[in-house]
């Protein structure tokens, strides 16, 4: 059973939107895939831990040190089952998306690379999961492919398969991509990638929020995310690998926490996740990121799906109907992003005459400069909508848009 959402109770579980605008509009947030609001149990949790909780983990004994020891590994428990993992030995925490990837490129890419190999990902990774593999082709001599996109956007996979080889030693695809909104075929890709034995890393920063994940199921390699974008703190993130893999990879960072035995002479490191987890880790961060899976389990991501759906629905019809306005992205599945472009007004000015209404959205590049050069140009404006989001939200845009019209005729 799904019930749809109804987004002005949501609403008043995100504190944010409870000040206006300080042109004395409402606040209409459309900038939910840079990062989304926090509910306040999110925010009671980060306090909660703090007043009540406060000390280093895993150093037991005393009874703070035991509560907050148990409040960053039930996350890590909340984690698991949020997407499925095998085991809490798979799940590691970092800061984001960005060290997630950063990490598998080091501590696991890195160590199976040779001069002449090859890293596949797509046309349209977010920088994140672009330049690290970019700057370890470049240490290793190796080479970087890309999966090419269409017009709509649209991944053509049918040149995935003769793209891989022997020499492919990984693959990294995003599953929803930022700025045009597509939701690639991961499972697709996952097969034909394990075909040929060859690992694969999934990019889920825009779709662990919304879309079910289930690692197991899919039997990917490798999948991250950042809390800050399922409604949970920023500085707090996940890396996903496969129990065999973090096992074979090598830590990045040495310090406390992620040793077995140390002495002057040699040093030995724990097992994962605690080897790649050096230092007090965000433990505020997690218990903050437990209330936002907790958030989001409530809800239901299938209510929460249906709901984006008619959304998006509504908001490309109304954007389409603008005189002069382009979408970029028209893939057949696409998430609630949409980029979009006025010929009469620069992306820039586009964001700056609606903040004036209140109404925020992302203008630039979105951090995927290639997919603006594949349509040459330099920016697009960006809506990106969530569970708070209603159909007066949208209104509001277009009315807003309608005075950027009017200035730039
Ligand atoms: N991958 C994707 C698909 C993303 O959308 C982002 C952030 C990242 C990686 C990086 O995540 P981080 O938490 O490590 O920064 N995307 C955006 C965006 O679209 N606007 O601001 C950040």
């Amino acid at each position: 059973m799904s019930n749809m959402l109804d987004p002005y109770q949501i609403k008043k579980d995100f504190p944010i939107f409870s000040q206006a605008h300080p042109s004395g509009k409402p606040l209409t947030y459309l900038d939910s895939a840079a990062t989304t609001q926090k509910p306040q149990i999110v925010i009671n949790a980060m306090h909660g831990y703090y007043e009540k909780s406060n000390a280093n983990v895993h150093r037991g004994i005393h009874h703070l040190g035991n509560r907050a020891t148990l409040t960053y590994e039930g996350t890590r428990a909340k984690v698991q089952n949020f997407i499925h993992a095998r085991s809490r030995k798979e799940i590691v925490f970092t800061k984001g998306t960005t060290e997630s990837v950063n990490l598998v490129a080091y501590g696991f890419a890195e160590q199976r690379l040779n001069e002449g190999d090859e890293i596949v990902i797509s046309a349209m990774e977010h920088h994140s999961n672009l330049i690290p593999w970019q700057m370890l082709c470049r240490r290793k001599k190796a080479k970087l492919r890309i999966i090419p996109m269409d017009e709509s956007g649209t991944l053509q996979l049918d040149q995935l398969d003769e793209m891989l080889s022997e020499r492919t030693k990984m693959i990294a695809v995003v599953h929803i991509s930022n700025s045009l909104g597509t939701i690639n075929p991961i499972e697709d890709i996952i097969k034909l990638a394990h075909a040929k034995d060859i690992p694969i890393l999934i990019d889920a920063a825009q779709s662990a929020a919304y879309y079910d994940i289930d690692v197991q199921a899919w039997d990917c390699d490798f999948l991250v995310f950042s809390g800050h974008k399922v409604f949970g703190p920023t500085g707090i993130g996940v890396l996903y690998g496969k129990e065999k893999w973090l096992e074979e990879m090598v830590p990045w960072q040495f310090g406390g926490e992620m040793i077995r035995s140390v002495s002057f002479e040699e040093s030995t490191f724990a097992e994962s996740p605690q080897k790649f987890e050096a230092g007090t880790p965000n433990i505020a961060g997690a218990a903050g990121l437990a209330a936002a899976i907790q958030y989001i389990e409530t809800l239901g991501k299938e209510n929460i799906r249906q709901h984006l759906k008619a959304l998006l629905g509504y908001a490309t019809a109304q954007l389409g109907a603008i005189e002069g306005l382009r979408i970029y992205g028209n893939a057949d599945k696409k998430s609630a992003i949409i980029s979009f472009m006025l010929e009469s007004a620069h992306a820039h000015d586009i964001a700056t005459i609606i903040d004036n209404h209140g109404v925020a959205v992302r203008a630039g590049h979105h951090c995927t400069q290639p997919v603006m050069a594949f349509y040459g140009i330099p920016a697009t404006a960006r809506v990106s909508l969530s569970i708070y989001n209603s159909r007066e939200d949208i209104d509001r845009l277009v009315e807003a848009l309608e005075s950027v019209r009017l200035i730039f005729g």
